[in-house]
């Protein structure tokens, strides 16, 4: 028995001198003190001994499993802070190379100039409204005084979705939106991405921005609409621009105009952004419809209010004398560090 005890002490610590990794160590520990182990299997043959060799016995067993088990740990130790060693040394980093320069991005011209528009806006006691992308029928269209099969639905090609909603053709469900939040006295705009279902060119995207305004309050007139176009023009070019105001048709307004700016690409004498014309529709408006501020529950005998839907992302064009509209989402860095 003694003997046996002795191998067995001699053949674990040769298996665990000859451990380099974790799984080697726990081989051996499965090998020698697993519980089909050799040193576990031989334990269970004690009690077969005669009585009085057990005791002794008992502890030549016990100082074995004793001593093979604080190797196994103390050559699971080595391992495991020589591993460690090894992967602070893979991971060592030389502090003395040079870096790479992390390089600073800049606001998109479009994102400045809806801060600057909110300013201008919030300073005059506007609150700056937010409304989904994804809209329902009865937002974009039927509370809009559009019912279905109403032939203004084919002036906004759509994207329709699965489900019958659509990606909003332009900011003007917000006002449905404040009117149903709020009540008047109503000052608000809602700057926004909307969507159209179009063949793109210089001047027209799928994917483009407007600015809605919505101005609700007793006695509202068609003067306070010019009077807000005016000061929004002025503040934003910091100069008189040319404007002309001609009738417009939008079944959420009455009247409606059109407000279209001499184009500062060409100085009005005719490019492809203005397709010749020297005027570029940019902000269109009206006076709110009373179907419209019934479909918010505002009583049209009340209260009277004007609309706008200022075409962001042309006034951006206008602003900083940029003669195709596919740049803004061409992702092309030249264009954008301009604006850095
Ligand atoms: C509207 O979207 C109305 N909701 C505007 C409105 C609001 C009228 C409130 C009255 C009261 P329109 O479809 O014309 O109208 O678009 C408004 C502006 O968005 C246009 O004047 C133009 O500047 C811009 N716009 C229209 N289509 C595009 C396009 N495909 N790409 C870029 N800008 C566009």
């Amino acid at each position: 028995m003694e003997k046996r005890i002795e191998e067995l002490r001699a053949a674990a610590s040769r298996a665990l001198d000859a451990a380099s990794t974790l799984d080697d160590v726990e081989n051996a520990r499965v090998r020698y003190l697993g519980k089909n182990g050799e040193i576990t299997q031989l334990m269970k043959g004690l009690k077969d001994l005669p009585a009085e060799e057990k005791p002794k016995a008992g502890q030549l067993f016990n100082r074995l499993k004793n001593e093979v088990d604080a190797a196994i740990k103390e050559r699971k130790a080595t391992l495991e802070s020589s591993q460690l060693d090894s992967a602070l040394a893979a991971d060592a980093f030389d502090v003395t190379e040079p870096g790479v320069r992390v390089g600073f991005g800049s606001v998109h011209p479009i994102e400045q100039t809806r801060r600057r528009l909110e300013d201008i806006f919030t300073s005059m006691g506007f609150m700056v409204l937010d409304g989904p992308e994804i809209e329902s029928d009865y937002y974009n269209f039927e509370a809009l005084n559009i019912p279905a099969h109403h032939p203004a639905r084919d002036m906004q090609d759509t994207f329709w979705l699965e489900d019958g909603d659509l990606l909003r053709t332009h900011t003007s469900p917000v006002q449905i939106r404040a009117m149903e939040t709020y009540r008047p006295p109503i000052r608000a705009i809602a700057p926004g991405r909307v969507f159209r279902y179009e063949v793109t060119d210089a001047s027209h995207e799928n994917t483009f921005h407007q600015l809605e305004g919505l101005v609700i309050d007793r006695d509202i007139s068609v003067a306070n609409l010019i009077f807000a176009m005016k000061t929004l023009l002025r503040e934003i070019f910091e100069r008189d621009v040319e404007i002309r105001l001609r009738p417009g048709y939008f079944p959420f307004v009455e009247p409606g105009f059109e407000l279209d700016l001499s184009c500062l690409i060409c100085d009005g004498g005719g490019c492809k952004v203005c397709k010749q014309s020297g005027w570029v529709e940019l902000l269109p408006c009206g006076m709110v419809h009373p179907n419209v501020l019934r479909s918010g529950k505002i009583d049209p005998e009340e209260y009277s209010g004007f609309a706008f839907g200022l075409g962001l992302t042309r006034l951006v064009m206008m602003r900083y004398g940029i003669d195709d509209i596919r740049q803004f989402l061409a992702g092309d860095l030249r264009f954008l560090r301009q604006f850095a």
